[in-house]
C-alpha cells in the first residue's frame, strides 16, 4: 500500500501518515497505518534513496511502538533504591530542584547535557538553546561524536562545509569506480546497494575491510585470499583489499603515492582549485607500495592496481566518474581525521570533489546524524553549524534567542572527556571543580555503546542526579534518578536530514501512550521552573521557524524552509529540499535547494580545498605479547545500536539474539578454540564473553564483535576511550585483546 497525501489523516478506518524509517540515515520513506486498537502497520514508499525497498528493521520497526515495557509515565528512584512511577509534576519538581542545588555548589557547568543524533532536528535545537539559554553550561554534547566527529572535522577543514554526502546518493549510480573505506553498507543501509549496481557491472568497487563483509562480497572478487590481506589475482572484477586493522591511512597514503609517481593525477584541478599539494607530496614519497605492505599487509600490487582503477575513471582521464567514501569503519580510530583527511586528499589529487558525477562523502549514520551536528547539541557549535567562539554567530544566535552575546557559554568538553570529567558523589562536596555532578541524558544508551562502558557506568552511578529522556527502560536510563518518558518516531511530528543532507518530515500517526510528552514539552516546562524568561515553544512547526531564523546565515542555512514548504513539495511529488536552502527575497521564487555542493567553489575562505599533509601512528592499543590479537567492533543487520529499540522486536531477536566473536578457523585452531565455544576477550580494560563462529571471511589476526548487546556481552567493557586529537572521536574500531576459552580464563568455571 503506497499513499501520496503528505499529512496524517484519518479516513474512516486507519490514520494513515507518510513518515520515513525511525533507524539510521538512509531515512528510507514508508506508509503507516495506525489501527483503532493502536496496530500500526508499516508499508515501503518510493523515494531516491531507498526506491521503495525496507531492510528488516524497518518492516519491523511498528513494534517498538507497542513493545510491552514501553516507557508510560514517569519514574523516581526512592529511598528503597527503586524505580517507581510519579506524576510529571513531582519528577520536574526533583530534577528542577536538584539542578538549582548543584548549580549553586558547584557552578553551572556542573549540569551537563548528552544527546542524540536520532533526535529530531526540532528537539536538537531545543536541547542546545535550553543548555545555553537555561543551564548556561558549557558542557553540552552528543553521541555524535562516537559517530561523525572524524569526518566532519576532515570535511570542515579541506572543504569548509561538513554535510556527509555533499551530492545526492543516487549518483553513485553512474561512477565507473567507488572506493568504500570501512563501511558495510550491504548490512547498515542496505536499500543503498541499488545504486552501487552500475559500478559493479563494470567491475568497479573497491571495498576496505578486514573482514570479507557483505558489502566487500559485493565486488564479486574470488575469495581465495584470506590470509594475506588480499593476495590472490587481480582479476576485472571489483577489489576487496582487507588491511591489518587500523592501517587505512597506510592504504591510502600507498594509493596516493601510486597516483603521483604514474603520473595519474589531475594537475589542472589541483592547481585551480586546492591548496597544500605541495606538502602533501611530500608526505606521500616515502609510501611506496612495497613499504606500504610491509605495514598494512595489502600486496603492493594490489594497491597499483586500485590507484590506477580510480585514476581510469576520474573526469580527468576521461572515465565517467569515481567517489570515495569513508564510513566508521576508518574514522572511529584515534588517527581517524587523518584518514579522512588522506581519503580527501586522494579524492582532490584525482580531481573528483566539487565535479558532477564524481565526490567524497562520508556516509552519516544516525537517523538524524547529520541535522543533530547542525542545530547546536554539539559542544563548539551553535545552530546553522555555527562556531560557538564567532563572536558574530553569537551575536546572531543571542538576537533569536533574546539573550545577550555573553550569556552564552563557551564551548563544552567533547563526549569522552565530558564522561571522563564527571564528578564522584561525595569528593569535593562544596567545590567547584569543573567536574559536571548531574547528566540529562536525550536520545542515547550510554553503558552499551560509550567506549570504556563499564567506566561509564560507574561514572553514571556516582553522579547526583542522573535524569534520562527515552521510550524504552534502557539500560541507562536502568541507573537514572529520574526517568522521563518521550514520544518517539511515529507519534510526534518534526523533520530530520538525511545521509545526503536532504531535509525532510517525519510525521505523527499514534498517539502518545500513557503519559509520554514531546521532549519538547518536558524541555519548556523545565526551563519555566528554573525561572527562565527565554521562550520555549512546544509545536514542532514553531521551534522549526525558529530554528530556521537562527541558521540564516550560517552553514548549514535552513532559512528559506518551514515545515508548510515541506509539505507542500512532498505533496507536489518533491522528494525533500537539500541545504542550504537559503530565504528568499522574492516570494515567487524560493530557494530550489542545494543537491550538489561545491561545483563552483569550496566552503573555505579563498574558496579552495585545502590539502594537509597527514602521517601514519597507528592503533592507540596495539597488538603485543599478552594482547596479540585486534578486536574490530561493528554492526550487524538486525540490530541497531546499543540495541534499546532492536532488541524489543521480536522478529530481530529470533534472528540475532545474542553477541558473537567471528573468528578465522586458522586462529580458532591455534587456540585450541573451537565453532561456537564461549570465549573471553581481555583487554586492558576488562572483558566480554561470547559464542564464537568460525568464518574464513575475516582475517586469522582478527576477531570481530557487534556491540549490540549490554550486559557480560557488551564489547564496549573492552575498548579504549582513547580519542582522535583533532575530532575526540573514540578508538571503537581497534584494539588488541587476549583471546582464551571462557572455562579457562582464569583457571576457574566462569559464570556469564
Ligand atoms: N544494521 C544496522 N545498521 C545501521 C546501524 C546499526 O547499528 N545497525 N547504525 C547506523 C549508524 S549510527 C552508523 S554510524 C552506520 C555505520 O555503518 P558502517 O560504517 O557501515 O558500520 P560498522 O559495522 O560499524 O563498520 C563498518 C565496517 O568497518 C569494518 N572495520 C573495522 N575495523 C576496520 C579497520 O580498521 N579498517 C577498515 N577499513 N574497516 C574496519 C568492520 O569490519 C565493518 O564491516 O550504520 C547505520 N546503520
Ligand atoms: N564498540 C562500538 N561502539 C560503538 C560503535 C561501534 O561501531 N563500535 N558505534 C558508535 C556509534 S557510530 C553510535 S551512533 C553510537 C550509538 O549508540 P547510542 O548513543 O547508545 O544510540 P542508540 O542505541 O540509538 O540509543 C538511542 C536511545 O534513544 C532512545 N530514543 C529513541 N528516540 C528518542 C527520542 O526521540 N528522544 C529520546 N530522548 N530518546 C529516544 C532509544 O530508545 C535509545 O535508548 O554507538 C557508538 N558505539
Ligand atoms: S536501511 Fe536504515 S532507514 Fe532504511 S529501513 Fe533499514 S534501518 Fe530503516
Ligand atoms: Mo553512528
Amino acid at each position: 500500500m503506497t499513499t501520496t497525501t503528505p499529512a496524517a489523516r484519518t479516513v474512516a478506518g486507519p490514520t494513515t501518515a507518510d513518515t520515513h524509517c525511525p533507524y539510521c540515515a538512509l531515512q528510507c520513506a514508508m506508509s503507516l497505518a495506525a489501527e483503532p486498537d493502536r496496530t500500526v502497520t508499516v508499508a515501503p514508499r518510493q523515494f531516491p534513496t531507498n526506491r521503495g525497498g525496507l531492510c528488516q528493521k524497518g518492516w519491523t520497526s511498528a513494534a517498538v511502538l507497542g513493545a510491552p515495557d514501553r516507557l508510560t509515565t514517569p519514574l523516581l528512584r526512592g529511598t528503597d533504591g527503586e524505580l517507581h512511577p510519579a506524576s510529571w509534576d513531582e519528577a520536574l519538581d526533583v530534577v528542577a530542584r536538584s539542578v538549582v542545588g548543584i548549580q549553586q555548589t558547584h557552578g553551572r557547568d556542573a549540569v551537563a547535557v548528552f544527546g542524540g543524533g536520532g533526535l529530531t532536528n526540532e528537539k536538537a535545537y531545543a536541547l542546545g538553546k535550553f543548555a545555553r539559554t537555561v543551564l548556561r553550561t558549557a558542557n553540552i554534547d552528543y553521541n555524535g561524536r562516537f559517530c561523525m566527529a572524524s569526518a566532519a572535522a576532515g570535511a570542515n577543514r579541506a572543504f569548509g562545509v561538513d554535510r556527509g554526502l555533499p551530492f545526492p546518493l543516487t549518483d553513485l549510480a553512474g561512477a565507473d569506480a567507488v572506493l568504500l573505506l570501512g563501511s558495510n553498507l550491504a548490512e547498515t543501509m542496505p536499500p543503498s546497494v541499488q545504486h552501487l549496481t552500475g559500478v559493479r557491472s563494470r567491475g568497479g568497487l573497491v571495498v576496505v575491510d578486514p573482514r570479507r563483509s557483505a558489502t566487500a562480497a559485493l565486488t564479486g572478487e574470488p575469495h581465495d585470499v584470506p590470509a594475506a590481506g588480499g593476495a590472490g589475482p587481480v582479476g576485472d572484477q571489483g577489489v576487496h583489499v582487507q588491511p591489518v586493522p587500523g592501517t587505512d591511512l597506510v592504504v591510502l597514503l600507498a594509493l596516493l603515492h601510486v597516483v603521483v609517481t604514474e603520473g595519474l593525477l589531475d594537475m589542472e584541478f589541483v592547481t585551480a582549485r586546492t591548496t597544500g599539494f605541495g606538502d602533501v607530496r611530500r608526505s606521500v614519497a616515502a609510501w611506496w607500495p612495497e613499504r606500504a605492505e610491509t605495514v598494512c599487509g595489502v600486496p603492493a600490487e594490489r594497491l597499483r592496481h586500485v590507484a590506477r582503477l580510480l585514476a581510469a575513471a576520474s573526469p580527468a582521464r576521461g572515465g565517467a566518474g569515481a567517489y570515495v567514501l569513508t564510513g566508521r569503519g576508518v574514522e572511529q580510530s584515534t588517527q581517524g581525521t587523518a584518514t579522512v583527511t588522506a581519503a580527501i586528499n586522494l579524492a582532490l589529487a584525482l580531481g573528483l570533489p566539487g565535479r558532477r558525477g564524481s565526490g567524497y562523502g562520508a556516509v552519516t549514520g544516525q537517523g538524524n546524524g547529520q541535522g543533530g551536528r547542525e542545530h547546536g547539541q554539539k559542544a563548539d557549535q551553535l545552530p546553522g553549524y555555527r562556531s560557538i567562539t564567532d563572536p558574530a554567530a553569537r551575536a546572531h544566535v543571542a538576537a533569536v534567542w533574546g539573550v545577550a552575546p555573553a550569556s552564552i557559554p563557551g564551548p563544552g568538553r567533547p563526549a569522552v572527556e565530558l564522561l571522563q570529567s564527571l564528578g564522584v558523589r561525595g569528593a569535593g562536596a562544596d567545590t567547584e571543580d569543573g567536574r559536571p555532578r548531574a547528566l540529562l541524558v536525550h536520545g542515547s544508551n550510554l553503558v552499551v555503546s560509550a567506549p570504556d562502558a563499564q567506566r561509564v557506568e560507574a561514572k553514571l552511578r556516582a553522579l547526583d542526579l542522573l535524569v534520562v529522556c527515552d521510550v524504552v527502560p534502557s539500560e541507562t536510563a536502568l541507573l537514572a534518578d529520574v526517568v522521563l518518558p518521550v514520544t518517539q518516531w511515529a507519534e510526534e511530528e518534526g523533520t530530520m536530514t538525511s545521509l545526503e543532507g536532504r531535509v525532510i518530515r517525519r510525521r505523527q500517526v499514534l498517539a502518545p501512550p500513557g503519559e509520554a510528552r514531546s521532549e519538547l514539552w518536558v524541555l519548556a516546562e523545565l526551563a519555566r521552573r528554573l525561572g527562565s524568561t527565554v521562550a520555549f515553544p512546544t509545536e514542532p512547526a514553531t521551534v522549526f521557524a525558529e530554528l530556521a531564523r537562527a541558521s540564516a546565515g550560517g552553514v548549514a542555512d535552513y532559512s528559506g524552509l518551514s515545515h508548510a514548504r515541506l509539505d507542500t513539495d512532498e505533496a507536489a511529488g518533491g522528494p525533500g529540499l537539500f541545504w542550504p536552502v537559503p530565504a528568499s527575497d522574492d516570494a515567487a521564487a524560493p530557494h530550489p535547494g542545494t543537491p550538489r555542493l561545491f561545483l563552483d567553489r569550496f566552503g573555505t575562505p579563498d574558496g579552495r580545498a585545502r590539502m594537509v599533509a597527514v602521517d601514519h601512528v597507528g592503533p592507540s592499543d596495539d597488538v603485543r605479547a599478552d594482547a596479540p590479537v585486534y578486536l574490530v567492533t561493528g554492526r550487524v543487520l538486525q540490530h541497531y545500536q546499543s540495541g534499546a529499540q532492536t532488541r524489543r522486536v521480536p522478529e530481530l531477536v529470533r534472528v540475532a539474539a545474542a553477541p558473537f566473536v567471528e573468528m578465522h578457523p586458522l586462529l580458532g585452531a591455534r587456540l585450541g578454540i573451537a565453532d561456537g565455544e564461549r570465549v573471553r576477550l581481555t583487554s586492558s580494560r576488562g572483558h566480554v564473553e561470547a559464542a564464537t563462529r568460525w568464518t574464513d571471511r575475516i582475517r586469522p589476526d582478527t576477531v570481530f564483535m557487534p556491540f549490540h548487546w549490554g550486559g557480560a556481552g557488551s564489547v564496549n567493557r573492552v575498548t579504549t576511550d582513547a580519542t582522535d586529537p583533532v575530532s575526540g572521536m573514540p578508538e571503537f574500531k581497534v584494539c588488541a585483546v587476549e583471546v582464551r576459552r571462557a572455562e579457562r580464563a582464569d583457571g576457574t568455571e566462569v559464570v556469564a
